[in-house]
């Protein structure tokens, strides 16, 4: 790997259309750089908000340096904080979820109310004013049933997302579900990697068996660069269902930063099973609203760190986290209705199969993608116009975002 390595200038040289160079996927700058300038910065998806359906219940996540917790509070808001004790610093909450009336540190047990509020810090002597020691809170949103947390003191508008997700989510029913399981698996690569392979289903024919059964490899489903780029197919889909008021139609950030459309599955499949049926056997016991079982998948992404798929029975939410430039962790929750019982309602290895196995055949090839990249020989190549459009879309972002944030300042005047 080059010593110095000049993300920007590495972004300036970069060829358009072409996967990018080696350094930007594996250098510790580049790594520093995106934290810095990308999760530091942007609307970061956290947890579903039913992962935490209780006051007291909390979820805790690492985004590099910042360990983080969200916390429902006993008047039932989801806040954020930073999970740092006041006090020496200890990290508050250790588990990944929990439950506690109150945030006790471990260390010499300050306690925090859940809203934040420093209630209790034995023998601190007088003059000491707890009102100065409340826990740090970072910026925190609950949009249909998907938290969204930000680290940057002033966050970027979240208003053009938050109305069109939360009607696309109404349906879903976010706020009625459980987690019937969850996955938090390492993969090998760069989080960029683990993106852009999502952003394609170029790969899809010869690494997802199970997924293909019922998830079309058709370009056009997933990297739509607008409503009219998709296939009669697509639109007549969301004609039937936006006719039966099923939000449905592509809508996309203007720069791509997410988007959200409804597809149909194959052969009238409602659900990412084997057999193609609904896991979730019973239609009362289903997640939301949905008009008919073969609604097919919402599919809504959201750079940096998040995709997801919403059917007309259950939903999988997706979330990644940069863990260092050549691994990325990633958390798969499987959501049902909140009333639907494993082993009576739902089969849970038939409702988890493909997409256990659709993950695990991802990681297998970013792993590989990165253990290529990282070859001296390693020269980018073209993506395809026809298969890659995601990737390209999700690459100019990367690019002009960084670009633009790693441009200097100019100095203001005297
Ligand atoms: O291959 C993947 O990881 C997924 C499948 C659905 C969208 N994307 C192409
Ligand atoms: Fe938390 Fe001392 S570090 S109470
Ligand atoms: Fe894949």
């Amino acid at each position: 790997m080059s010593p110095n390595v000049n993300t920007a200038s590495l972004l300036a040289e970069r060829i358009p259309g072409h996967a990018l160079q080696r350094d930007l996927y594996c250098s510790q700058q580049t790594f520093d750089d995106d934290l810095e300038q990308i999760f530091y910065r942007e609307w970061l998806y956290a947890v579903p908000a039913c992962e935490i359906p209780k006051p007291g219940n909390y979820s805790t996540l690492q985004v590099g340096a910042y360990p983080l917790v969200i916390v429902r509070g006993s008047d039932n808001q989801i806040r954020a904080f930073h999970n740092v004790c006041r006090h020496r610093g200890q990290r508050l909450c250790s588990k990944v979820t929990g439950s506690t009336p109150k945030l006790v540190c471990p260390y010499h047990q300050w306690t925090y109310d859940l809203d934040g509020k420093l209630m209790y810090a034995r023998d601190m002597g007088e003059g000491f004013d707890a009102g100065k020691y409340k826990l740090k809170s970072v910026h925190c949103v609950n949009l249909g049933g998907m938290v969204f947390i930000c680290l940057a003191q002033v966050p970027p508008a979240i208003s053009d997302l938050a109305p069109t997700l939360m009607k696309y989510l109404t349906p879903s029913g976010l706020n009625e579900a459980k987690i019937a399981h969850s996955s938090t698996i390492v993969e090998n690569g760069n989080w960029k990697l683990v993106i852009e392979n999502n952003r394609e289903c170029y790969h899809c024919g010869g690494a997802h068996p199970s997924l293909c059964r019922t998830y079309s490899d058709n370009p056009r489903m997933t990297a739509m660069d607008g409503p009219d780029s998709a296939s009669p197919d697509i639109i007549d889909h969301w004609k039937r269902c936006e006719a039966a008021g099923l939000p449905s139609r592509f809508v996309n950030h203007p720069k791509m930063q997410w988007r959200l459309a409804r597809i149909p599955l194959l052969n009238h499949a409602e659900s990412y099973t084997l057999s193609g049926k609904a896991a979730v056997k019973d239609p009362a016991k289903r997640m939301g609203a949905m008009p008919f079982n073969d609604a097919g998948s919402l599919l809504f992404f959201h750079y940096p760190n998040t995709w997801n798929h919403f059917l007309a029975d259950h939903a999988i939410v997706f979330r990644i986290l940069p863990l260092t430039p050549t691994t990325t962790q990633v958390t798969t929750n499987w959501l049902v209705h909140k009333d639907a019982v494993e082993g009576v309602d739902y089969d849970l290895e038939d409702l988890t199969h493909v997409w256990i196995h659709t993950n695990d055949e991802d990681r297998q090839v970013v792993e590989e993608n990165q253990a290529g990249i990282l070859s001296p020989a390693y020269e980018p190549g073209p993506y395809s116009t026809i298969q890659e459009e995601g990737v390209l879309q999700f690459i100019d972002w990367y690019s002009e975002t960084m670009t633009e944030r790693l441009a200097p300042k100019p100095v203001a005047a005297e």
